[in-house]
């Protein structure tokens, strides 16, 4: 029997939406007493225990497996390829199931009534089941619960920043699950109930370590960690997910003794090569590599005059054969540009160092694209990349971690913004080129596409340090796998789950998430000038302290204006990288929208915004609302108080009250720095901190 592991089982946290706690199994209660499955595949007895502990403690009562059909109502699990042995009448109208997908169908074989959860494979039977679970548990009716699902993207990855010394670079809920003092932890229990709640989502990949790969990482790769490398693999396997290692690109120099990492040397290739199939005799269904070159120190082929693609195309080569792949970054700038050469600008550098390449990389190779040109700002605009790579596979890179998005003390659920990105048009292939359609490969017809989050978990007893942080976890997976369902439907998913089913539960949780990114972005960084953060961490305000802004300010804040000219008519001549009808959008004061204006336009604290404000007064504005909304959560939280399981109860609390301390901060050093810039007045007469 499936068990749930001793790690902080005290823990209500700890099962996130997988609690089972909150709901009955109602009417599905007929079918719910007997399983039948032939199939004997791991994945699919990992489907049957998963089926098997939900119904168990739905029911408070086993459900009985059998392989043979029962003589009242069961629920039948299998492949496609299981059900041609049968005598159920299964309809599927997509003549094809997607990779992963699954059907759920209430079929009848003679006149007993079955449940069958059909997989297109064995993980679309997992899914299945995760399915099946969350309809009950969402209240969802029998009579809606058919269903044809698959997958919008192949690819649903989540990278973890870990290190083996067991820190977390941007980790927010304690320490790696995986690592620990320059090791592989011994008891997996942990890593199998993480795979649990990723499978339950969706996801069917994991890259291990840090994309800074460092000195011990750097051997990841090699015989002294993949006895203990596989051991994960092992686990997560079970639950349909490949692991991946970040590399490091000079590690034929660094551990092979080779004098080069140059990617056209045979010597260099040869080294991968071995290395390659060495991995996959430990782990033969490695799901490939991640990089990071070129970037922020990190090594890569500029070092020997080469490009990314022939950096990239060096690591395919040796995967191909093996069905692997590799994720090559676009995250490539230089971080230590001087901001006062405004030709420099750090947002055009993804796009002219790829957009050259485009049609050169191999067909196992996948641009990982981070979603703006910059770096996971609270307000970005999308990258232009997405609209430019048409003959490249690319997926969107995303941050489930809250590095500049409050660090898990203050609330911001993300799935509002990812919803934004995925709906972005890029106009690529004319009106409805959308980042989602974009990166599932089928705008350009590529064969690989996908998601990619960077992980927020850590060893902490609600995985996420705040409880409603899983929400962004859970929002990551849910459109990962399907980008068209709204952040407020997930919202309710997601609570419902993880709270039960009390009407003002409901409300209160989804209405502070919803309102939680906009608070957010509110009382920090305006209209998308970004940053202003403290450096080195990131957390907390610093209107000129972003630590890759050397030799002035990025926002060119003076007494007189503020914003980046990112126009072709005066500036740096970012805008031109979009498609039209976009490029003339941001272009165009007239026409950039509020929210992006000091993203590209500079302009004098006192230019009217479309709301009728000016730029200094919608500032002093939005962080006075911003602090009191902050305040505001925590009103509304309160009311839970006796709903809602003490412990969470309190830890949420003692995060509310850090952000309403952070608003405030943010508040005050936001509005007196441009007060003391500009000797503008707040027309309310508010009291700024001089
Ligand atoms: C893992 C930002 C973060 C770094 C991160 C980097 C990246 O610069 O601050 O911690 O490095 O992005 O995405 O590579």
């Amino acid at each position: 029997m499936l068990k749930i592991s001793d790690v902080d089982k005290k823990s209500k946290a700890y099962n996130c939406w997988l609690n089972y706690e909150n709901c009955s199994v109602g009417e599905y209660q007929d079918f719910c007493n007997y399983i039948k499955v032939k199939s004997t595949h791991p994945i699919i007895n990992t489907a049957i225990e998963e089926l098997k502990f939900g119904l168990n403690k739905l029911m408070k009562k086993e459900p009985l497996i059998l392989n043979y059909s029962p003589k009242s109502s069961y629920i039948f699990v299998g492949t496609l390829e299981d059900l041609k042995n049968e005598k159920l009448d299964v309809q599927i109208k997509n003549e094809i199931l997607k990779e992963d997908g699954f059907a759920v169908k209430i079929v009848k074989e003679g006149d007993t009534d079955v449940l069958a959860i059909i997989g297109q494979n064995e993980k679309g039977v997992l899914y299945g089941v995760f399915y099946l679970l969350r309809a009950i548990c969402s209240g969802n009716s029998l009579n809606e619960i058919e269903i044809e699902d698959g997958p919008y993207n192949l690819l649903r990855i989540i990278n973890h920043w870990d290190n083996l010394n067991g820190e977390i670079e941007r980790g927010y809920a304690g320490q790696s699950i995986f690592f620990k003092d320059n090791k592989v932890v011994e008891d997996l229990s942990r890593v199998k109930d993480y795979a649990r709640l990723l499978a339950s989502i969706g996801i069917n990949g994991v890259v291990l370590n840090n994309v800074n790969v460092h000195k011990y990482e750097t051997e990841l790769i090699t015989d002294k960690f993949l006895p203990d490398v596989s051991r994960i693999a092992d686990v997560f396997r079970l639950y349909g997910i490949k692991i991946y290692l970040s590399i490091n690109f000079a590690a034929p120099v660094e551990i092979g003794d080779l004098p080069t990492a140059d990617p056209l040397d045979e010597r260099v290739k040869k080294w991968w090569k071995e290395i390659v199939e060495n991995i996959y005799r430990y782990i033969p269904d490695f799901g490939g590599f991640l990089v990071k070159a070129d970037s922020e120190f990190r090594p890569g082929p500029f070092t020997y005059g080469r490009n990314h693609a022939e950096g990239a195309n060096m690591l395919a080569e040796a995967l191909k054969p093996h069905g692997g792949l590799v994720f090559w970054r676009a995250f490539v700038y230089n971080c230590m540009v001087d901001w006062r050469d405004r030709t420099q600008d750090r947002a055009k550098a993804a796009y002219e160092n790829f957009k050259p390449l485009d049609g050169q990389f191999m067909d196992n190779v996948v641009l990982q694209i981070k979603y703006g040109p910059m770096d996971f700002q609270i307000r970005e605009p999308v990258s232009p990349l997405f609209g430019a790579m048409e003959k490249t596979n690319v997926a969107l890179e995303l941050q489930i971690t809250q590095e500049y998005t409050g660090q898990q003390k203050d609330l911001c659920y993300l799935p509002t913004m990812w919803k934004e990105i995925l709906d972005f048009d890029t106009y690529a292939k004319g009106k409805g080129s959308t980042v989602a359609k974009v990166v599932n490969g089928s705008l350009f017809g590529m064969k690989y596409g996908g998601i990619v989050g960077v992980s927020n978990i850590g060893d902490s007893k609600s995985w996420t340090g705040h409880p409603l942080a899983q929400a962004n976890l859970y929002g990551f997976g849910r459109l990962a796998w399907n980008p068209l369902l709204s952040p407020k439907e997930i919202a309710e998913e997601w609570t419902k789950l993880t709270f039960g089913h009390d009407e003002q539960v409901i409300n209160t949780i989804v209405s502070m998430l919803m309102a939680s990114r906009d608070i957010y972005e509110k009382y920090t960084a305006p209209l998308g000038v970004g940053w202003m953060v403290n450096p080195g961490h990131h957390y907390g305000p610093n209107p000129e302290g972003y630590e890759y802004s050397h030799w002035g300010t990025y926002h060119y804040a003076d007494y007189k204006g503020i914003g980046v000219d990112r126009t072709v008519a005066t500036g740096t001549g970012y805008t031109a990288q979009y498609k039209e009808p976009i490029a003339s959008m941001y272009e165009n004061i007239e026409t950039c929208p509020d929210e992006l204006l000091l993203f590209f336009h500079h302009v004098p604290y006192t230019h009217k915004l479309k709301s009728g404000k000016t730029v200094i007064q919608h500032i002093y504005d939005t962080h006075f609302e911003g602090a009191e909304e902050a305040k505001g959560l925590k009103e509304k939280w309160l009311t839970l108080r006796g709903k809602i399981d003490e412990e969470i109860f309190e830890m949420v609390l003692e995060r509310l009250e850090m952000q309403i301390k952070n608003a405030i901060e943010w508040r005050d050093v936001v509005n007196t720095y441009f007060y003391r810039k500009t000797g503008i007045r707040d027309v309310h007469n508010r009291k700024i901190y001089e």
